[in-house]
């Protein structure tokens, strides 16, 4: 059991349990050229967190933790992107269109990929997600509920947009979920500052919200994932499709 102090109070999770979880950390919405870009945003910031993302993924996986990453991507049919999404707005570049990272948001083009800093490992968990949300038409419950995985850390990009609708999917499926403000970023400041304060507001209603720093002490004097084996009660949840981990 490992504790660390956290927004609105403390979180408490098994690392066994417990999986970390990288949003969108492809070049797409991190380097120039990509969709985030097309939009109209200064891609820069976003890079910033990714030294602090980069040490939590390095002392995750030291330990032998649960690691998933997510892509947003669509088909090269574009099947799996709806008009709305694809005609919304008036960006340089539309998704499908070919930028200068290939076919924009599209799986397999190399602006898709996550970048290298980050990059999976064999082994790790990746879902490629055709929405915002990490459990919209993806199997994540499935994957997290075969590992049993109740407990999800959050980083990745951007904070308002694909972070917190995926918070938000999984306090509804029944995760506990704490978000590490320092690893996560958005293209408005003031979106990632209210974000990090609606998810921990009215006692939690989305989850928790804690520094990297702390992560990283709670961390230090944790033991490794594989020492503890799955609860009877996480393994039953995982035979029924749809329901809560626990
Ligand atoms: N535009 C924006 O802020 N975000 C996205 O479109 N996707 C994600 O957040 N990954």
């Amino acid at each position: 059991m490992s504790t660390l102090a956290a927004q609105p109070f403390d979180f408490v999770f098994e690392l066994p349990h417990t999986a970390l979880v990288l949003i969108d950390m492809q070049r797409d919405f991190v380097e120039p050229g990509g969709f985030g870009e097309s939009l109209g945003n200064r891609v820069e910031p976003l890079q910033a967190i990714v030294p602090a993302c980069q040490a939590v993924l390095h002392a995750w996986r030291a330990l032998g933790g649960c690691v998933l990453h997510t892509r947003e991507s669509h088909a090269p049919d574009l099947s799996d992107c709806p008009p709305a999404k694809r005609l919304r707005g008036a960006p340089s570049l539309r998704i499908g269109d070919a930028g200068p990272m290939g076919r924009v948001l599209v799986r397999g083009e190399p602006g898709n990929q996550i970048i290298d800093a980050l990059a999976p490992l064999p082994g790790e968990i990746v879902i490629d997600k055709p929405g915002k949300g990490m459990f919209y038409a993806t199997d994540a419950q499935v994957q997290l509920q075969q590992r049993g995985i109740t407990h999800l850390v959050f980083m990745g990009v951007t904070t308002e947009v694909c972070v917190q609708t995926s918070m938000r999917e999984a306090n509804d499926r029944g995760y506990d979920a704490l978000l590490l403000a320092d690893c996560t970023e958005s293209y408005f400041p003031a979106f990632k500052a209210a974000t990090l304060e609606m998810v921990s507001a009215q006692g939690g209603i989305v989850g928790w919200v804690a520094s990297s720093t702390a992560l990283l002490q709670a961390l230090a004097s944790a033991g490794p994932a594989a020492s503890a084996p799955a609860p009877q009660s996480v393994l039953a949840a995982a035979a029924g499709p749809g329901q809560a981990p626990r």
